[in-house]
């Protein structure tokens, strides 16, 4: 059986949604993150760094959300979520699978770290807030969420017109974004979260 470590509607999002899109059957387990499960030595085990996702299956265990989306479709090839591996169509695919979670993710984390992320709950005992490190994670978006919003520019998907593993990847960073507040000033990518919105496979998982 399947196990999803998760915890919506984090990052573990992005490991539900292409479950979800492949139509694979799994168990949902929660690590609640506001009571500190991530901690517990049973789940360390399982995701050393203690963050959501984690995915087990009847052959292994891994982390990482974005190489949990690309491995379960890659392991379901016949259902045309991802183009053929050495593809020209597969290094934009792997580019921006990466540039959601080595670019986008963080710039977007330090604005929540520094503005919405529950003190007590989930941080050392004295952080704080700091507004300047939130300016800085709201410029660093900026920049990237520009480059984003001209490539899809004239095109529904990440990779052209049909949708892909990047679009679960980068769909769900567009998601934090706007939870955070940052996509106001970007119409193509309000525009493009209406249109992943629209699939049943979304709904299911953000519904
Ligand atoms: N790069 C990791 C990041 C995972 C991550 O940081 N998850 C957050 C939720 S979005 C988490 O579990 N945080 C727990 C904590 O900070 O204690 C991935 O994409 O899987």
């Amino acid at each position: 059986m399947t196990v999803l470590y998760e915890f919506p509607p984090t990052r573990s999002n992005r490991a539900k949604w292409a479950l979800e899109e492949l139509d694979i059957s799994y168990d949902g387990e929660t690590v609640d993150l506001m009571k500190g499960e991530q901690n517990e030595d049973t789940y360390r085990a399982i995701q050393p760094l203690g963050v959501v996702p984690a995915l087990k299956t009847d052959s292994y265990t891994m982390f990482e959300s974005a190489a949990i989306v690309m491995q379960l479709i890659d392991e379901q090839a016949d259902q045309g979520l991802a183009p053929k591996p050495g593809s020209a169509e597969r290094a934009h695919y792997y580019q921006w699978a990466l540039f959601a979670t080595g670019e986008i993710d963080p710039a977007i984390m330090m604005v929540f770290d520094n503005t919405m992320r529950p003190l007590e709950a989930m941080n050392p005992p004295g952080t704080q807030h700091d507004p300047n490190m939130a300016e800085k994670g709201r410029h660093d978006f900026a920049i990237r969420a520009a480059i984003l919003s001209d490539e899809l520019e004239g095109q529904d998907y990440l990779l052209g017109n049909s949708f892909s593993g990047a679009d679960i990847i980068v769909g769900h960073s567009c998601f934090m974004a706007v939870f955070v507040g940052l996509l106001d000033d970007f119409p193509v990518l309000q525009s493009y979260c209406e249109r992943l919105k629209e699939r049943p496979a979304n709904q299911r998982v953000y519904g």
